[in-house]
């Protein structure tokens, strides 16, 4: 049995639940408790907030946990980071009144800067040679400047829409973050078995998230060239027709390729295109 701690409410939760979900990992979502038993498969789930995730796999009350990058770096745990997840992208950026002049790093020296993240902002401020005057607020942060109650804010920007209707524009970024999958040391070899296992089927998901698989008609002199256009995981499968000069292609695409490689095979001469969701890739 392995125990990994998500976040019970928030951004990070539904996505977190979904990769389990998807990897055949079924947890009891409408009977959600503290701690709760997946069905078919040795994990036990543990609800937590985010804040609280890190510390809490740190000491052994979990043994895995998925939280922000940011988070990990806030608390300083000493915990492993086994696997970006794909999913809760975001960065940790300074940010100041849009009608202020930005003149690099020193902008800050003994300015006040709020922020719920005063561990990672500090270790920025040092490593460029800045002292300022760090304020620790734990919500609404972006309104703090037009508050008065601080010169620029130190908060995690995604869209980069809330800095904008606060009259705020973003001067650094500090640190890239996503969703991670983070393990305590020293797993035993039980449950690292299980890690594994669980890591395995995450790897299929995550490799098919963004992907398209799709296949054609396609006259037989063409391939060579429509396989150029398709590379797939080793090369496309090519299977001939029962009708004369003609072949079937299989492959997998990138979707967000997927538009132009459409109209280059359809220039070809290919026929009959099939755009099919791809589920799992195992590699
Ligand atoms: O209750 P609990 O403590 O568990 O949750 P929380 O309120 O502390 O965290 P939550 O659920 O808001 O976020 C969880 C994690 O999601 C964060 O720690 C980040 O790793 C990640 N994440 C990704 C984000 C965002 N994107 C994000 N946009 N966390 C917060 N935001 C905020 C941002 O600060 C801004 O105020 O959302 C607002 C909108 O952002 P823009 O730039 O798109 O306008
Ligand atoms: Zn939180």
């Amino acid at each position: 049995m392995i125990r990994i701690a998500i976040q019970s409410k928030g951004r990070l939760s539904e996505d977190s639940l979904a990769l389990m979900r998807e990897a055949g990992i079924k947890i009891d979502e409408l009977k959600r408790k503290f701690l709760a038993r997946a069905a078919g498969f040795p994990l036990e789930v543990l609800y937590l907030r985010d804040d609280d995730i890190p510390g809490v796999v740190a000491s052994g009350s979990a043994d895995l946990g998925i939280v922000g990058l940011n988070e990990v770096a806030e608390t300083g745990a000493d915990v492993v980071v086994v696997r970006n997840m794909g999913f809760g992208a975001c960065r940790l950026s300074l940010a100041i009144p849009k009608d202020q002049e930005y003149t690099g790093p020193k902008f800050f020296e003994g300015k006040r800067i709020a922020t719920s993240y005063p561990n990672v902002l500090s270790r920025w401020l040092s490593a460029n040679g800045v002292k300022a005057d760090i304020r620790k607020i734990m919500g609404s942060v972006e309104i703090s400047p037009a508050a008065g109650i601080a010169d620029a804010i130190f908060d995690i920007v995604s869209s980069g829409g809330t800095l904008v209707s606060n009259g705020l524009k973003e001067v650094e970024t500090v640190l890239s973050s996503e969703a991670v999958l983070i393990a305590r040391h020293g797993l035993e070899a039980e449950k690292q078995a299980i890690l594994d296992k669980m890591l395995f089927r995450f790897d299929a998901v995550m490799e098919s998230s963004g992907k398209k698989y799709i296949l054609m008609n396609i006259p037989t002199d063409k391939v060579s060239e429509a396989v150029k256009i398709l590379p797939a995981m080793r090369s496309p499968t090519v299977m001939p027709l029962a009708a004369e000069g003609w072949c079937s292609l299989h492959s997998v695409v990138l979707e967000s390729e997927l538009w132009d490689k459409i109209e280059r095979l359809k220039a070809l001469g290919a026929e009959g295109i099939l755009v099919l969701h791809l589920d799992k890739v195992i590699d």
